[in-house]
């Protein structure tokens, strides 16, 4: 199902938000207002792609911490964002007592991941397999790193996927670090869609600074994985244009000339130019993009900032209950 012009306005809007909330969280750092950052810039359009190939709100994600984007795309607003990354007491995934950037949202049927990575893509298969056994006519989309395909327990969760045909799909965002160690030295085969035909399963690799490439490949996955066709394992490779996180000093371990190099595949700029040269948006819509974006953040920071922390005592409230008292 190709896109309409409509659905790609909807794409690079999203993308555009979720980088420039993003950009706003390393200010914020820097400023010393929030106490730590993981960035998702450079992973865009391979999130946003792969959020709309989905049915949001219907199918489940169980995404990782880079996955910004994608959330944004599920209607994670702006405001809980910012909630989340000051610690504030109704930020909407756990009132401030996870980490920023660990998602979950029982409406988007996003569950949050743990701090041991790739653990997330277990919790997938479990979900893929209880909407098999239901008869559901839902997918599972997981999110991970190339390296954290090292890990045994994402081997464990393709495999048990692989052998019972599961309607989960593992999309691992290569963007060509784990921390400070490169690719290369995380696997022995070119991609990690290489990894696939050993497990049993469909693998491919796509462009993930090409969000139209990224929805076509997940959508016709998707479709497969929700007709009973099993599981796939796509792998999206695009750059990390920034260090790891707001406490990582990337100038240790890679040239200022490489990370320039792989600026020159920044998503925004490949999907703006797409979407100029595609008649889908003007260079003045664009620029009422920005300044829509701007005051919904501003906004939001202003909002966040006078908004309550928790009391010390709330730390011990049940995380997930439906009502907590607060007294
Ligand atoms: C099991 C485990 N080992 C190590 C870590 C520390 N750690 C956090 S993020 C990360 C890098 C993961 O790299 P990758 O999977 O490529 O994801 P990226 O951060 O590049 O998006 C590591 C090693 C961890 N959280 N869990
Ligand atoms: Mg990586």
């Amino acid at each position: 199902m190709s896109l309409t012009k409509k659905q790609k306005k909807e794409i690079f809007y999203t993308m555009l938000l979720s980088r420039r909330l993003d950009e706003r969280a390393w200010i914020l750092h820097r400023q010393g207002k929030i106490a730590f950052h993981i960035s998702g810039i450079g992973q865009e359009a391979a999130q946003v792609g792969a959020a709309f190939a989905l049915r949001r709100g219907h199918d489940w994600v169980t995404p990782y911490y880079r996955d910004l984007a994608l959330m944004v795309a599920l209607d994670y607003a702006p405001l809980d964002f910012m909630l989340a990354l000051m610690g504030k007491r109704d930020e909407s995934t756990s009132g401030a007592r996870q980490m920023p950037s660990h998602f979950s949202s029982r409406a988007m049927n996003a569950v949050s991941h743990s701090a041991p990575v790739a653990t997330q893509t277990s919790h997938a298969s479990g979900i893929a397999l209880a909407i098999k056994m239901k008869k559901e006519d839902k997918v599972v989309l997981t999110s991970l790193g190339e390296g954290s395909t090292s890990q045994g327990e994402w081997y464990e969760a393709v495999n048990w996927a692989a052998i019972h045909q599961l309607p989960v799909i593992f999309l691992v965002e290569n963007n060509m670090y784990a921390i400070s160690v490169p690719a290369d030295q995380q696997m022995a085969v070119p991609t990690a869609a290489d990894k696939a035909c050993g497990l049993g399963l469909d693998g491919r690799s796509v462009d993930g600074t090409d969000a139209f490439a990224v929805y076509d490949v997940i959508h016709e996955v998707a479709e497969k994985a929700r007709s009973g066709g099993g599981p796939s394992l796509i792998e999206a490779r695009m750059y990390r244009i920034t260090p790891h996180s707001s406490d990582d000093d990337d100038r240790s371990y890679r040239s200022r000339e490489e990370v320039a190099e792989g600026k020159k595949k920044d998503p925004i700029v490949v999907v703006q130019r797409q979407v100029l040269e595609q008649g889908v948006l003007t260079e003045a819509e664009i620029e009422k993009m920005e300044s829509k974006i701007k005051t919904i953040i501003d906004q939001a920071v202003e909002e966040a900032t006078q908004a309550a922390y928790p009391e010390a005592l709330e730390a011990a409230y049940p995380v997930y209950a439906e009502e907590v008292r607060r007294d």
